[in-house]
């Protein structure tokens, strides 16, 4: 247990009707009692308190304590909470007068979350799950955060890498009693065991990164010819005027990115500049990043101006893949279009100035998304990090059924164990804690 005490504002800054100011160490009772005045507190319970200034005895506010004694609280030291007004006047007298006190300072970002994390009272999933929760903008991204804070991702992770302990047992018997084979049955045993695991893990991994995407967002590219309507779209799904529309061709040069909600899921909208042959300079780097934003989206919609069918855009044509959804905008200005496919892709019809057609692309987007991102029953990994030592943990697991020598393959699975602890800090943790924690606010 660190022996500083910590303090932090916990709720959101600025005015609001009640703040919360956190508090983490041994001195947290102590330093209750000399700023109300008062001696006794019932764990877990909500105390009136009358807070004074310690220099002056100027009164700060009257507000509500709330004392967790450790082990049982956040941080797994003793915590206490004062709620009191959110003005920032009575916030800031508070937070002062907490640093009258010897011993005590305020806490880092992340801090009291590091703690926690020290005190065993949570992994590093469910620490990175609860930094999510802070930042979701979905109702879908704050539910796979909550799930992985809740210790699913931890509990899988954990328990491959008892199985891999448990099998690293085997062989350090044979190492210890050399005398002793393994007999076959059991050597094959271990090795099946360790198979199975593998394919359990690539199994994991290849799940279409739908943990990441949902964490990220599901990145989507706009892409076609100069005024097909690309601008017009994206302000009907970001709901305002997000990007210029006109009827000059080539008006959109920059790529525009809009965050959006779609059925829950978060979605980084990127209109692009109209792609097609130019001589000028600004509009050729413009065509050129639309068409890295093309190749780096997860999904695309490639709009078409009905009125070109049949004579459609080659170079934008070439665009299309199994990523895609092929969109004909402005039917409003043709006779019906009745286009069997184009590169396999079944087209949608619409139009962004009658708004006919609408309904059925937004309702098309939303399923591309949520087949995307979608939550299945098992938890899904959500960042690189885990998919990285994940990665390394199958490498080992490789090396380990190419290998006969004892020794050499207990060494193969101590590497699988640490590269799972990498995850959940269960080894070896010190070098990601930065990384990890760095992500949170201060009074978190
Ligand atoms: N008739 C009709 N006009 C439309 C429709 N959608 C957009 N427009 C018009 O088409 C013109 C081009 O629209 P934009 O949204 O700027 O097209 P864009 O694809 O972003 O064009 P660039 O930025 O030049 O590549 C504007 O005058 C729009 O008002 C539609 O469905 N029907
Ligand atoms: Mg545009």
């Amino acid at each position: 247990m660190s022996d500083q005490t910590i303090y932090a504002l916990a709720s959101g800054a600025g005015r609001c009707g009640v703040a919360v100011v956190r508090l983490s160490g041994s001195q947290a009772l102590d330093v209750l009692c000399k700023l109300s005045g008062q001696e006794i507190f019932k764990p877990r319970y909500a105390h009136r308190v009358q807070l004074n200034d310690p220099v002056d005895g100027d009164p700060i506010d009257d507000g509500l304590a709330l004392y967790f004694p450790g082990p049982n609280s956040f941080t797994g030291e003793d915590v206490v909470e004062f709620q009191i007004h959110g003005g920032r006047a009575v916030v800031q007298a508070l937070i002062d007068a907490l640093g009258y006190f010897d011993g005590l300072r305020m806490a880092e970002a992340g801090e009291f979350t590091r703690r926690a994390f020290e005190n065993d009272k949570m992994d590093l999933t469910a620490a990175e799950g609860l930094a999510d929760l802070i930042h979701a903008e979905t109702r879908a991204q704050a539910k796979q955060a909550l799930r992985q804070m809740d210790g699913a991702l931890g509990t899988l992770y954990n328990d491959w890498a008892d199985r891999i302990l448990h099998i690293l047992a085997h062989f350090e018997a044979v190492i210890d009693f050399p005398d002793e084979d393994l007999p076959q049955e059991v050597e094959d045993g271990v090795r099946a065991k360790v198979t199975l695991l593998q394919s359990e893990i690539e199994d994991h991994l290849k799940d279409g990164h739908r943990g990441e995407l949902l964490r990220d967002g599901v990145r989507l590219a706009i892409i076609g010819p100069p005024n097909a309507g690309k601008s017009s779209l994206l302000n009907h799904l970001a709901k305002r005027e997000v990007a210029i529309v006109s009827d000059i061709a080539g008006t959109t040069r920059d790529v525009i990115e809009s965050h959006l909600d779609i059925g829950g899921y978060p979605v980084v909208v990127s209109d692009t500049a109209g792609i097609r042959h130019s001589e000028d300079v600004i509009e050729i780097e413009g065509i050129r990043r639309a068409q890295t934003t093309a190749e780096n989206a997860d999904l695309k919609v490639v709009l078409f101006d009905s009125a070109d069918w049949p004579n459609l855009d080659e170079r934008t044509v070439s665009l299309i893949d199994e990523d895609s959804l092929v969109v004909f905008n402005k039917i409003d200005k043709v006779a019906k279009l009745d286009i069997h496919d184009i590169k396999g892709r079944t087209p949608l019809y619409m139009s962004a100035k009658s708004g006919e057609g609408l309904a059925d692309f937004f309702k098309a987007l939303e399923n591309e998304v949520a087949d995307r991102c979608m939550m299945t029953g098992a938890p899904a990994l959500t960042r690189a990090r885990h998919r990285q030592a994940l990665e390394d943990c199958v490498d080992s697991l490789v090396r380990f059924a190419q290998i006969d020598l004892p020794e050499l393959a207990a060494e193969d699975l101590r590497m699988a164990t640490r590269s799972l602890g990498r995850i959940t800090g269960r080894i070896d943790v010190e070098d990601v804690l930065d990384v990890v924690f760095s992500d949170f606010c201060i009074g978190k």
